[in-house]
């Protein structure tokens, strides 16, 4: 959920980044450049069916009502898609396990819906779930946050968005890799945890998939499931939207139920979709929003649960006033942000313009400058994460690691090197940071109402009212753009903008992983108020419906998929 855990880990990240770019650009430029679009040329024969890379909620919806093929079809397809790019050919790495009563469930809900149609639109429709989300474990699945030492155990119950998901007739495909622990164990790459490895990105060998939610990105862009959950603490559903050309929604803080969500911060975490489509993700939202008794932060929340798809709108611009946060923000030594990215955004620009909108720019955060000082964040997540994830261990039924608090996970990891500290992801400093803490004192409540503060009150807030704004607009790829909206616990919805050229300067990202990279996606994110998701998606949607970027370019050829359903379909 988190990205990145603190400032300064941010910019020796930067530093390191562009230190080792340098080194990788003779050896990997231009290699790959050729896998250009095949978008439009590719023709293959699918029958008549969706192609799956791309099939939209809606479009299977049509098909399983008009009998054309059954749920049992697409978890067989989605399962035989998984096969051949999670750990053959590419390796890509994203999905850490398949449900195995995914194929029984499909089974009873296409019976369900012969007899009496559809619960809602997501019935019978496969969705992959981020390790940190539980699902009950006699249905055969772990929940982990990648990490072994909770690999077997039993939570006491399915999170409150997977009861919604499973009440609405979703099928649960499986559980996506992710950076572990949501990224709160210290400086690793993003996209891997002890359990399921590296995942890496589809648009370019080896290019880093972003994270946290790093396996639900990657699994949604080249179609290994119809849509995908994600958390975010600090940009873990932006970043992954931003790099794997996906629609995904950062709720509010309280708009979806974190109970059973392995945490980070209850200040912070949200849950939410990474999709192909703003359709998409406004359907998922829509079933997974909502009050839930066991958080009660979702009981802040208005009293009627949008039905977002209403604001699918391609007019949701005209007459808007957009404002464009330009100090600090869209400063590249602060953001780390292509000059390819920055001529995308200035044309994103003109495109909102071109919908009818006024661009307010600059409309800066009076806080802007604080924010990039501020240590506050880490301080209150610092304390949040001891306290909450000694919780999570202490409420498992069984857990046969013997883990039950963050001091043993922190011994577990070194007593465990072969699993959980293999050369160069050995380190656990966030683990360790947290662990000094000694709860929730006098520095942390006022951490906690200064994040309040520069994030919202004299944030975003205070750039919405005094250029009497509907929304912030912003580059999707940079770690300024999720800060305010983490620590004011505001939503972001981010769109595909566009790719990386073919002679962008390849840098390191990890270990094991490359950014940017050519042909990488980088997307365009709407920030707004508290609850503000319906206004946003809309201007997202038309955004969205005018450019259509996603389709511009489809992953490396051995990236994609070959599955489809005229393949599973009578087999
Ligand atoms: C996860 O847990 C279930 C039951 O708790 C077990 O049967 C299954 O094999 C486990 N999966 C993996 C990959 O270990
Ligand atoms: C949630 O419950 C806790 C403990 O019972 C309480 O301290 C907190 O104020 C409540 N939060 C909200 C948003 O209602
Ligand atoms: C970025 O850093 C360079 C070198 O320190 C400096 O010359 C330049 O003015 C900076 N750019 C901005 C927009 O701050
Ligand atoms: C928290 O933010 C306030 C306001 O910007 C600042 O004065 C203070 O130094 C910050 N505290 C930390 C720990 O960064
Ligand atoms: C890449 O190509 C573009 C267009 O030809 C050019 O403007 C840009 O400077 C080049 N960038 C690099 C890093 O070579
Ligand atoms: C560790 O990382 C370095 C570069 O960061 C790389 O040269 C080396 O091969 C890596 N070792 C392993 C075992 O992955
Ligand atoms: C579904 C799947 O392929 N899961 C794999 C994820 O990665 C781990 C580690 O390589 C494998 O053990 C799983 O089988």
């Amino acid at each position: 959920m988190v990205l990145l855990n603190s400032r300064s880990s941010w910019l020796l990240h930067l530093i390191r980044f562009i230190f080792i770019s340098s080194c990788f650009i003779g050896q990997l430029k231009g290699v790959w450049a050729t896998s250009e679009s095949t978008s439009s040329t590719f023709v293959d024969d699918l029958e008549g069916f969706p192609d799956l890379y791309e099939a939209s909620v809606m479009e299977l919806q049509e098909g399983l009502d008009a009998g054309r093929f059954t749920s049992v079809d697409l978890v067989t397809a989605y399962f035989a898609r998984i096969d051949e790019v999670n750990l053959k050919g590419p390796a890509l790495r994203a999905v850490l396990e398949l449900n195995p009563s995914a194929l029984q469930q499909a089974a009873a809900i296409d019976a369900e819906r012969k007899v009496s149609g559809k619960r809602s639109l997501l019935h019978g429709i496969p969705i992959l779930l981020k390790d940190n989300i539980a699902t009950i474990a006699s249905e055969g699945m772990n929940t982990t946050a990648g990490s072994f030492s909770l690999l077997h155990s039993i939570v006491p119950d399915d999170a409150g968005v997977v009861k919604r998901l499973r009440e609405a007739g979703a099928i649960i495909l499986g559980k996506a890799n992710l950076s572990e622990f949501a990224h709160y164990r210290g400086n690793l790459a993003s996209g891997w945890s002890g359990r399921g490895g590296q995942t890496t990105n589809a648009y370019y060998p080896s290019a880093d998939p972003c994270g946290s939610s790093s396996g639900s990105g990657v699994s949604a862009s080249i179609g290994l499931v119809t849509v995908t959950l994600g958390t975010e603490t600090d940009g873990s559903i932006s970043c992954p939207s931003d790099r794997n050309n996906l629609a995904g929604i950062k709720p509010t803080v309280g708009l979806t139920s974190r109970a059973g969500v392995i945490p980070v911060s209850k200040h912070q975490d949200t849950v939410g979709p990474l999709c192909r489509s703003i359709t998409d993700a406004a359907i998922v939202l829509s079933i997974i929003a909502g009050k839930d008794p066991n958080d009660n932060f979702t009981l802040a929340q208005p009293n009627v649960v949008p039905d977002y798809t209403q604001a699918l709108n391609k007019g949701a611009l005209v007459g808007k006033r957009i404002g464009v946060p330009r100090e600090v923000f869209l400063n590249p030594n602060d953001t780390g942000l292509d000059p390819s990215v920055l001529a995308a955004f200035e044309e994103a620009l003109n495109t909102i313009r071109s919908l009818g909108a006024t661009v307010v720019d600059p409309a800066n955060l009076p806080s802007a400058q604080q924010i990039a000082a501020s240590k506050n964040e880490t301080v209150v997540l610092d304390v949040d994460f001891k306290i909450q994830l000694n919780a999570w261990f202490e409420a498992l039924l069984q857990n046969p690691s013997g883990v039950r608090s963050l001091a043993d996970l922190i011994v577990y990891n070194n007593a465990n090197p072969e699993l959980e500290e293999p050369t160069n992801f050995t380190d656990q400093s966030g683990f360790i940071q947290s662990e000094a803490t000694t709860g929730m004192n006098a520095g942390y409540f006022a951490s906690l109402a200064f994040d309040k503060e520069l994030g919202a009150t004299n944030g975003i807030d205070a750039a919405l009212k005094e250029h009497n704004l509907d929304a912030l607009l912003l580059p999707a790829g940079a770690i300024t753009t999720w800060i305010p909206a983490a620590i004011a616990g505001y939503p972001i919805v981010t769109v595909p903008l566009g790719f990386y050229p073919e002679n962008v300067t390849i840098g390191s990202a990890g270990p094991l992983t490359i950014y940017p990279a050519p042909g990488v996606p980088f997307g365009l994110s709407f920030l707004g108020t508290g609850f503000s998701e319906f206004d946003l998606v809309g201007f997202a949607y038309a955004y969205e419906q005018k450019t259509l970027a996603r389709l511009k370019r489809r992953a490396y050829p051995s990236a994609i998929p070959q599955t489809q359903l005229k393949d599973v379909i009578g087999k």
